[in-house]
C-alpha cells in the first residue's frame, strides 16, 4: 500500500479484519519489518488517541517515529501559490514538505477541514501536496474530509462486538456547541457502504452529508425511528455541508442527546463514539458509563488499525 485514504485502499474489507484480528493477537510478530525506517507524524490540529496509538503502532513494528506539531515549535506554513510572504508565516508548505519527505519513509498528516473554502477542503488541497511533494508512502490521520484509521478501527469493533451477522448500525447526529469537522461521519458512512450491514443515517435537516461518502445510505431524519432495532449506535457531531451553510452550527437541539431513554428504543445496542466527546452533549453519562459502551475498546482499536496500515505500507517500501 502507497496511501491511505478512503476504504478502497485497504481492499477487500473481510481480509483487513482478519489480518487486524491476527495482528492484535499478536501484535509483536512484525517487529523486524520496521527496522531501521522512520515514520514522520505531521499534525496541524491538536490529538489525543491517533498520536498515541499511531506512534505505539509503528513502535510494534520496529520503526522509529519523529511527530512535528506544526503550530507548536515549528515554522508557521503559508499553504496557498501565489502569496506574496510578507505577512506573519516565513515558510511554505511547497518547501516544508519536501524537507520533511527527507528525513523519513512514512508520513502520517492529520490536517482537519478549515472551513474557508468548501472547495480547498473537499479536494483535499493540503493532503494532496502531501501525496504530491514528499516522495513518501502517505496515510490519513484525519484529513478534510475523511478519518479512515477511525473507521477501520470502528469496523474491527463492530466485528468483534456484533452477536448477528448483519448488525443494524445507526450513525446519529448529536449536538455540539463548536463546529465540527464532516471526517468522522464521511468516513465511517463510507465504510459502512462497503460492508453488508444494515446502514442507517439519522440527523436533523440541513445536516446531510456528502452524496460522495453516504451514497446509498438508508437517512432518517426521526432519531427516533431510526434507533429502533438498532445493534450500535454511533454518536457524531457535524457541521453543515450544504452550501450555504457550508461549516456552521445550525442546531445545538439536546433533545437528539444520546440518553438512557434514547437507548431504550433500541435493541440493547452498543455505544460507539470515536471520542473525545462532550457529556451531556453527544451523550448522557450514564449511557457512555454503561456496559453497553464500547468507547474504551472502539479506542484500544486505533492500534491495531494503525497497524495493519503501517504493515501494509512497510511490506511495500
Ligand atoms: C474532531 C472532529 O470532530 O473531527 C476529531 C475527532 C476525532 N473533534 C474535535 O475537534 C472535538
Ligand atoms: N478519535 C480520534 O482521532 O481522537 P484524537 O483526535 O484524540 O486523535
Amino acid at each position: 500500500m502507497r496511501y491511505f485514504k478512503s476504504v478502497t485502499d485497504i481492499g477487500d474489507l473481510h481480509e483487513a479484519v482478519r489480518e487486524a484480528m491476527e495482528v492484535k493477537a499478536n501484535r509483536f510478530a512484525y517487529k523486524e519489518l520496521g527496522k531501521d525506517k522512520t515514520l514522520l507524524m505531521i499534525f496541524f490540529n491538536s490529538s489525543l488517541r491517533t498520536r498515541l496509538s499511531t506512534q505505539k503502532a509503528a513502535m510494534n513494528l520496529g520503526m522509529n517515529v519523529i511527530v512535528l506539531d506544526v503550530n507548536q515549535g515549528a515554522w508557521k506554513l503559508e499553504t496557498e501559490r501565489g502569496v506574496i510572504m510578507d505577512g506573519d508565516k516565513p515558510e511554505h508548505l511547497l518547501e516544508a514538505i519536501p524537507v520533511m519527505g527527507c528525513y523519513c519513509d512514512v508520513i502520517g498528516v492529520r490536517s482537519f477541514a478549515r472551513f474557508e473554502n468548501k472547495r480547498d477542503d473537499y479536494e483535499e488541497k493540503i493532503f494532496n501536496q502531501f501525496v504530491k511533494y514528499s516522495g513518501r508512502p502517505v496515510f490519513a490521520m484525519e484529513t478534510a474530509t475523511v478519518h479512515p484509521l477511525q473507521s477501520f478501527a470502528d469496523l474491527i469493533t463492530i466485528e468483534e462486538y456484533k452477536t448477528v451477522e448483519r448488525p443494524r448500525v445507526v450513525l446519529t447526529w448529536a449536538p455540539h456547541p463548536k463546529a465540527l469537522p464532516q471526517a468522522v461521519p464521511n468516513s465511517f458512512a463510507q465504510w459502512m457502504n462497503a460492508t453488508d450491514y444494515d446502514f442507517v443515517i439519522t440527523h436533523p435537516h440541513g445536516y446531510e452529508l456528502s452524496k460522495e461518502f453516504t451514497g446509498n445510505a438508508t437517512i432518517e431524519y426521526d432519531q427516533d425511528k431510526a434507533l429502533q432495532g438498532a445493534d450500535f449506535v454511533y454518536a457524531k457531531n457535524w457541521s453543515a455541508f450544504e452550501d450555504p451553510n457550508y461549516g456552521k452550527v445550525l442546531s445545538t437541539d439536546r433533545s437528539w442527546t444520546i440518553t438512557t431513554e434514547k437507548m431504550a428504543l433500541t435493541n440493547n445496542a452498543r455505544f460507539m463514539h470515536c471520542l473525545p466527546v462532550r457529556r451531556n452533549m453527544i451523550v448522557s453519562d450514564d449511557v457512555i458509563e454503561s456496559e453497553r459502551s464500547i468507547v474504551i475498546p472502539e479506542a484500544a482499536n486505533r492500534e491495531i488499525s494503525a497497524q495493519v496500515v503501517l504493515k501494509r505500507i512497510l511490506e511495500d517500501l
